[in-house]
């Protein structure tokens, strides 16, 4: 009896003993699993700069070179994206003294020389009447007039509401923006009556 006894206690202590080593190795590939999910995400970061895609949301920035007709550069414009809207930082030189310019963001996405016709109408995502920057009816690139002072410069920053640099219809990252002629009257349809188109830059992102 005493052997048998012992028999089966040894036959308990096999299973047991094999029950915690099994245990004990899907713990150690349970740990190795979980050291994995690294993979996905480092490959997703790298996708991100393959795509060259600007950083999203509050911060973003962007610039755009304005060049005339003859492919001179009149200034460059600087904007970045807050809470409340784009931040627009507009340097220009080189326009008429004392002069009134109207002053948008277009629907296309080039500036050909000499006309800039290229850079089409005015961006008008919502089929909204043209209007002040400070309208409620307007689109979301109408940015009114640059007033140029004594020697011809521009020096603004002010913020224009609906127009973003992030992704969404109101996105004005890529297209063109347009320095006119002559001055924009805020009213007429359906650009302002603002002439000749004096200089274009597109918008670049910034961002890294
Ligand atoms: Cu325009
Ligand atoms: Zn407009």
């Amino acid at each position: 009896m005493k052997s048998i006894h012992s028999f089966w206690n040894a036959v308990r202590l096999t299973f047991f003993f094999s029950l915690f080593v099994s245990v004990g190795l899907s713990r150690c590939a349970h740990q190795e699993g979980e050291a994995k999910p690294e993979h996905p995400k480092t490959s997703f970061q790298t996708h991100n700069e393959q795509n060259d895609m600007p950083t999203q949301g509050v911060g973003t920035r962007a610039s755009a070179e304005l060049l005339d007709a003859k492919g001179a550069s009149r200034g460059k414009v600087e904007f970045t994206q807050t809470a409340d809207g784009v931040r627009v930082q507009a340097r220009l030189s080189g326009l008429t003294k004392n002069s009134v310019h109207g002053f948008h963001v277009h629907e296309g996405f080039e500036c050909e020389a000499p006309s800039f016709a290229s850079a089409k109408g005015h961006f008008n995502p919502e089929q909204k009447p043209h209007g002040d920057r400070h309208g409620a009816d307007r689109h979301p690139g109408d940015m009114g007039n640059l007033r140029t002072n004594s020697r011809g410069g521009v020096n603004v920053d002010f913020v224009v509401k609906e127009a973003t640099l992030n992704q969404g219809i109101n996105s004005i990252m890529g297209r063109a923006l347009i320095v006119h002629a002559k001055a924009d009257d805020l009213k007429s349809q359906p650009s302002g009556d603002a002439g000749d188109r004096l200089a274009c830059g597109i918008i670049k992102s910034d961002g890294a």
